[in-house]
């Protein structure tokens, strides 16, 4: 694989997207990203750009098949791929909540003691209760994940949440927030020097931009 240039992961088509794509062009880094396309080169700076699944991006990023990605840093923490968080990123600002159905008395966490909780993130879930000495049952469900309380599937649900009205519209409160999210540039642990020098000089680049934004 070619040691001199960046190979760029983000996110194909979804919440990040188009702010990685203007991202980067705000960097003055110029490609043609014509419909379909999952891979694109650069003209003017060593780099290509992969369009990936979100979910996929820290994998590729830690076996170095990506140098560097952008992506949620709920999905980086997830993963528990070996990579580093270079820069946070300032955008697709969410977070990780638990929610419990509305007409449920909910005094604090200790209340989810032996009870169960869907989500996606079973991971950082299993950390939050484990570091607030909660045993609970985590169901692992891979979508739709508000309406598990209201058919019946699980006590509670631990998802992400930007305005609320998804757990509004299920019947569900949010009563705790385990993890505060944005999109971050992760990098891969081996990178080349010369990788390593494009990525302080990207890193620069992505800085001014956003000095000049506040
Ligand atoms: O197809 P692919 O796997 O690439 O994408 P995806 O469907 O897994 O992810 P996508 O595009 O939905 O989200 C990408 C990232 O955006 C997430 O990993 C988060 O870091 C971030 N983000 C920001 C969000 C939201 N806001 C968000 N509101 N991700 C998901 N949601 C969903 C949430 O799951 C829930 O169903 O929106 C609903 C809640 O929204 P509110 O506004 O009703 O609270
Ligand atoms: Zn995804």
């Amino acid at each position: 694989m070619n040691k001199n240039i960046l190979r760029i992961a983000i996110q194909k088509s979804g919440r990040l997207s188009e702010d990685s794509l203007k991202l980067i062009k705000e960097c003055g880094i110029r490609f043609d990203n014509g419909a379909g396309k999952l891979k694109t080169d650069a003209t003017n700076f060593p780099a290509e750009i992969l369009f990936l699944r979100d979910d996929d991006i820290p994998g590729y990023v830690e076996d170095g098949v990506a140098h560097l990605g952008i992506v949620g840093e709920n999905v980086s923490e997830e993963s528990s791929k070996n990579v580093d968080t270079v820069h946070r990123l300032g955008f697709s600002k969410c977070r990780l909540s638990i929610g419990v159905l509305r007409e449920h008395e909910y005094a604090g966490v200790q209340d989810l003691e032996g009870k169960s909780i869907a989500t996606t993130y079973p991971r950082l879930l299993g950390k939050y209760l484990e570091s607030n000495g909660v045993t609970a049952q985590i169901h692992e469900i891979s979508g739709s994940v508000e309406i598990a309380p209201s058919i019946g599937l699980a006590d509670a649900v631990c998802d992400i949440v930007s305005s609320g009205s998804t757990l509004l519209s299920n019947g569900l409160k949010e009563v705790e927030t385990i993890f505060k999210s944005e999109a971050v540039m992760i990098a891969s642990k081996n990178l080349s020097d010369v990788q390593q020098d494009l990525l302080d000089q990207l890193l620069f680049r992505i800085k001014s931009v956003q000095v000049a934004k506040n």
